[in-house]
């Protein structure tokens, strides 16, 4: 809370091209926040550094990253969008709650054990160190609410602990966040593996569909989905290849699973992943077509960055400067 004004923060990592999970679980639902709280959504380039990134792709992505945010709808006059690394408070932050965070702690999270077996090979301190940084982001901005996918709940959780350990010890510094994580959305599953998560940085690119795969493409990489050898469109938990499908469906579409199961009776699987297709594609288009304008002016994508992290920095110098004063760390 800020000035009596709610905060809400979230961020996305320029570490791939964005998929329709991040889509669903993340960046559609920013801008449900637009109008009555103070928005900060943050391009996070610092943290896709924990993965080894091509630095031509590193750039690339991430001002298509910040397209896509405006192209989803979130108004640069009404949000606050920006890169992290254009704010260096969030590394100074970041450093400080490293100091509050325990060993035991970061070796829970969940995605430093997946990431870890998936980069054996670069199992360097920021991919452990990753939640303090996000709890950094997070705590700056005195944010209220962190609208994430599922995947994320359990670092918000963490930038909870985090937050209640510091405000013990020097009473009144952060608002404590809470993750808001949308019913439908939460969690969009890989088409060729649907018990595993979609992920932009997967490297089957059929496994994924990306935010801005054309018509044909989305349709192609639905009608390949791993489903199952029976042909009944029903929701249940043996069947995740179907469940995933009829979540991405419903998200698409707004309607609910027995609807749907409803209208896909009797009908091949064939003809039901068609239809997936079509939703998700027609959905897509409208953002599609902003992002393309938006990527034509890259000065102006710059003068909004500028724009942001101004706005941005005035917020987190504050914080930090609170931060500083009550640890002790001398004012000149
Ligand atoms: N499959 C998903 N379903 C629902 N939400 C998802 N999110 C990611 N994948 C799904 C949400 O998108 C936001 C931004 O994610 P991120 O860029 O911070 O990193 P991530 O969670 O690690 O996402 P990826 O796509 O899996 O990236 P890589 O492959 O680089 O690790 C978050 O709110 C996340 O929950």
């Amino acid at each position: 809370m800020f000035n009596d004004q709610k905060v809400s923060f979230s961020g996305v990592q320029p570490s791939g091209n964005l998929t329709i999970g991040n889509y669903l679980g993340a960046l559609r639902n920013f801008s449900h926040y637009s109008e009555a709280y103070k928005c900060f959504y943050c391009v996070v380039d610092e943290h896709a550094i924990t993965v080894r990134q091509n630095p031509a792709d590193l750039r690339r992505r991430t001002y298509e990253t910040l397209a896509l945010y405006i192209a989803c709808g979130l108004d640069p006059n009404k949000n606050t969008l920006y890169v992290q690394s254009h704010v260096h408070e969030h590394a100074e932050l970041a450093w400080i709650l490293d100091c509050f965070t325990m060993f035991g702690e970061l070796s829970r999270m969940t995605q430093f054990k997946d990431k870890s077996a998936k980069h054996a090979d670069n199992v360097n301190a920021g991919l452990f160190t990753y939640p303090t940084l996000m709890a950094a982001d997070i705590l700056l901005y005195q944010t209220d609410v962190v609208p994430v996918g599922i995947d994320q709940k359990q670092h918000v959780e963490l930038t909870r602990d985090i937050a209640n350990r510091f405000n013990q010890l020097y009473p009144d510094t952060f608002t404590v966040p809470e993750p808001v994580v949308s019913s439908t959305g939460m969690k969009i599953m890989s088409l060729a593996e649907p018990t595993k998560k979609m992920s932009k940085s997967d490297e089957n690119v059929n496994a994924v569909v990306y935010i801005l795969d054309d018509k044909d493409t989305i349709i192609r990489k639905f009608k390949r989905a791993v489903t199952d050898s029976d042909t009944e469109v029903r929701y249940a938990d043996e069947k995740p290849g179907i469940q995933n499908l009829i979540n991405i469906y419903s998200c698409f579409t707004g309607k609910k699973i027995p609807e749907i199961e409803q209208e896909f009776r009797g009908v091949g699987y064939g003809e039901f992943k068609l239809a997936v297709g079509e939703a998700c594609s027609q959905a897509l288009e409208g953002v599609q077509n902003a992002f393309k304008e938006l990527m034509s002016d890259k000065k102006q994508l710059e003068d909004l960055m500028k724009k942001g992290s101004e706005e941005a920095s005035w917020y987190a110098r504050r914080t930090l400067g609170k931060v500083r004063k009550k640890l002790g760390f001398i004012q000149l």
